[in-house]
């Protein structure tokens, strides 16, 4: 049964001038990609996340935490963006296309926003992609299979670790500078596949609610979010978004006819 989405709600977001997202794990799961709490599976079952993604575990025993990071990394890359994804990126050229402002801030590492054609991204939390060196700092971008050895070497010796935010790690102060101007003049924050438990992505609908946003949230279970937010659509991003961009925007995307020069379908543009 289609999840029912307010129609107050996709007035709001027709209307939208200044929208901000974010997303959570959640919204990679129809991607296959299990959400943070469940991603240990199999070897890692007995392992608690919060555990593993310390600077204390890296130091504890950097094999073993790089071997976790690099197998995430290598599963991510064969995952391919779903429809909540494509869904997000198309809301993005909506918005901006009326002269709206679009920001999707991120707590997911796996890169599948921009890979669905989002440009606006914010990575709170960094990426699996990104590999930097503990000793010297340089950092590179991994896309090739499995690391011959854990943790890898940099040229300096130094062992490699994952360029994602370990809790008790502060998020990269350019990330956070974008989300807080972001949510200052927002008109509408959606809260999408986020348990609304890891600070400080969570204080950010807090924020945004605070300066007289509108917020909604969409996700098949109960968040501590979910009696903050003005609308709550139980369901899964996969099936909600596209519904609701849709039906936010009925009309066919303008066309891009050749640079700069968008015409709707239908309209002859003069010679
Ligand atoms: C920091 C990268 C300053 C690594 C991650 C204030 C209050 C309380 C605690 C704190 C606080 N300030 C700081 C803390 C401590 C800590 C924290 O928040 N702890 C929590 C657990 C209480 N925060 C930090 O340490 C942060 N650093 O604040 O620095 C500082 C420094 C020192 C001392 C103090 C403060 C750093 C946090 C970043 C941690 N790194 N990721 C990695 O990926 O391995 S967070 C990690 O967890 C992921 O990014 C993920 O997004 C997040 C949450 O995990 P999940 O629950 O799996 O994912 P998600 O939340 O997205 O939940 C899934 C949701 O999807 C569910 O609700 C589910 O119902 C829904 N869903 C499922 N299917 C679908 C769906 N929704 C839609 N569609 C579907 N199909
Ligand atoms: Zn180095």
């Amino acid at each position: 049964m289609r999840p029912e989405i307010p129609p107050s709600l996709i007035e709001e977001v027709r209307a939208a001038r200044a929208l901000v997202v974010l997303t959570g794990a959640g919204v990679s799961k129809e991607s296959g990609i299990p959400t943070f709490r469940d991603a240990l599976v199999g070897l890692w079952a007995k392992f608690d996340p919060e555990e593993l993604a310390t600077p204390e575990a890296f130091e504890r025993d950097p094999a073993m935490v790089a071997r976790w990071y690099d197998e995430r990394r290598v599963k991510v890359a064969e995952c391919r963006p779903n429809p909540g994804h494509l869904a997000l990126a198309d809301l993005e050229r909506r918005i901006l296309g009326q002269g709206g402002r679009f920001t999707l801030l991120t707590q997911n590492v796996d890169r599948l926003h921009q890979a669905a054609g989002s440009r606006r991204v914010v990575e709170l939390h960094g990426a699996l992609r990104v590999w930097r060196c503990s000793r010297c700092g340089e950092e590179r971008e991994e896309s090739g299979g499995p690391f011959a050895e854990y943790p890898p070497r940099c040229g300096c010796g130094g062992a490699r670790r994952p360029g994602v935010v370990w809790f008790g790690e502060v998020l990269p102060r350019r990330a956070v500078d974008e989300a807080e101007a972001a949510v200052r003049d927002c008109d509408l924050f959606l809260s999408i596949g986020t348990s609304a438990l890891v600070h400080p992505a969570a204080g950010l609908l807090h924020e945004a609610r605070g300066r007289g946003a509108s917020t909604a949230e969409i996700n098949p279970e109960r968040t501590p979010a979910s009696d903050l937010v003005d609308w709550r659509v139980e369901g899964q991003s996969g099936e909600v978004l596209p519904d609701l961009v849709a039906r936010a925007f009925p009309d066919p995307p303008p066309v891009e006819n050749g640079p700069g020069r968008r015409t709707h379908p239908g309209r002859q543009v003069p010679p």
